[in-house]
């Protein structure tokens, strides 16, 4: 297991459109178990493996609370098969986008079609935080960020600053 250096806005690789899992075996599963280490560090609800540069539609979240029992869930090729009408606002944020949070709208409750880490194809109802994790995650694997689902005017800025703050990090490390 292995902590992994998360991928920070605006490096293009948070576009990409990952691939699918073609099949289940140790590599994927400790690509999981890295995925969790990683998103437990940080700390994190939910990690996709391209926030680790790894382009593969896997997706890992724990929803409990900090006094519950941990609650790891990996989500392998998961789909969202069924959305409700109702709408939710949430508060949002991103590991690949540091301390910047902003509501975001989107279906109250959401059924995810995926694989586990036994390579078992499962079906899940979720709403709450979970639902609001899981389309947050599964944009991941589509290229989309939280910021998409925002005013172009809240975007711009963001994606401004953190244009910046990597430019101000690029100087540093050439001088060393
Ligand atoms: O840790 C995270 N918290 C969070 C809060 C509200 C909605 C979505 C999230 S996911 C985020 C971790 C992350 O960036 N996953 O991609
Ligand atoms: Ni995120």
């Amino acid at each position: 297991m292995a902590i992994r250096p998360l991928v920070i806005l605006p490096d293009p690789v948070l576009r990409q459109v990952s691939r699918p899992v073609e099949r289940v075996d140790d590599a994927v599963r400790a690509l999981a178990d890295d995925m969790l280490e990683t998103m437990y560090d940080a700390p994190g609800i939910g990690l996709a493996a391209i926030q680790i540069g790894e382009p593969l539609r896997m997706l890992v979240i724990d929803v409990a609370g900090k006094e519950e029992e941990p609650a790891p869930q990996v989500f392998i090729n998961p789909e969202i098969v069924a959305s409700s009408d109702a709408v939710n606002v949430h508060e949002e944020g991103c590991l690949s986008i540091p301390d910047y949070y902003a509501d975001v709208e989107r279906p109250a409750g959401v059924t995810v079609r995926y694989v586990d880490r036994a390579g078992e194809s499962r079906e899940l109802v979720a709403d709450g935080l979970l639902a609001t994790a899981l389309q947050h995650e599964i944009d991941h694997l589509n290229g989309v960020l939280f910021i998409d689902h925002i005013s172009k005017l809240k975007r711009d800025m963001v994606v401004r600053r953190f244009r910046k703050l990597a430019r101000d990090r690029q100087p540093a490390r050439l001088v060393g």
